[in-house]
């Protein structure tokens, strides 16, 4: 995969995509990520970005014409048929069924807004798709974009270590994941359950399971309602039901 990446702030991106999972993805060539300094394609010599919003109102506006030139300039002919993503809050918002539809491209381009956002020309000659991380405002799109790189990273063929473990990730499955151990088997005075340690296989994935419906029930109920649940699992919610019940 490829991901291309339109910004003002090019370095902020150096951290989080230069450690761990992310940094062997692109040395496995699994994935290739291109940051774009957007002032680069301005053409006047104070390589203007932002100007005032038409209609007056407060902040500053990121102007289309540097953005459509590091687009046409960098992507060429390949802009026509490939995402183009603009980060913002008026997106839809960001979920792993998002990222795992988003991560069957073979290509795409990130947009980072800044300020009160962009000039809507760029909308409407350019992007194809909005993605938001959040209902909550940031200071940039650069973020969400990491957090969208990072998503979807995972979800490449390879990049993770245990083959399934993009499988049973919270959300990937529907519901949330259940409670991890590992050694030491007792810390403080809690040990690890023994069901874990018993060897048994089919108990411990019941076991997991149970665990992970118990947390999705009491944290994220309204995930149930679309999860595939299988008749163990019904049962198995009808008793958490029953014990949450008031007494007759
Ligand atoms: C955002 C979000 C976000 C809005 C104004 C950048 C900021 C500034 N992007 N999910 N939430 N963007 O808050 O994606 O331009």
């Amino acid at each position: 995969m490829q991901i291309d990446v339109f910004t003002l702030f090019p370095d902020m991106f150096v951290g989080p995509l230069t450690e761990s999972i992310i940094a062997r993805a692109q040395e496995n060539n699994l994935l290739t990520i291109k940051r774009h300094n957007i002032r680069d394609f301005t053409t006047d010599k104070h390589h203007i970005t932002d100007d005032t919003p038409y209609g007056g109102g407060g902040g500053m506006i990121m102007k289309v014409d540097p953005i459509a030139a590091a687009l046409a300039t960098t992507l060429g002919d390949a802009l026509p048929d490939m995402p183009v993503i603009l980060l913002s809050p008026q997106g839809r918002v960001l979920t792993q069924q998002v990222a795992q539809e988003l991560a069957r491209q073979a290509r795409l381009a990130l947009i980072c807004g800044r300020y009160e956002g962009v000039d809507e020309r760029v909308r409407q000659l350019f992007v194809t798709d909005e993605i938001s991380i959040g209902d909550y405002v940031l200071t940039g799109g650069e973020l969400p974009a990491m957090v969208l790189i990072d998503v979807l990273a995972r979800l490449i063929p390879g990049a993770l270590g245990a083959a399934d473990a993009a499988e049973n990730d919270s959300h990937a499955t529907g519901i949330l994941e259940g409670p991890h151990y590992t050694r030491p088997a007792t810390f403080r005075g809690l040990t690890v359950p023994d069901v874990l340690t018993g060897g048994h296989h089919a108990r411990i994935q019941r076991w997991r399971r149970e665990q992970a419906l118990r947390r999705t029930w009491q944290r994220r109920p309204e995930l149930l309602l679309s999860a595939a649940l299988d008749e163990a699992d019904k049962w198995f919610l009808m008793t958490l039901a029953e014990e949450d019940a008031p007494p007759p």
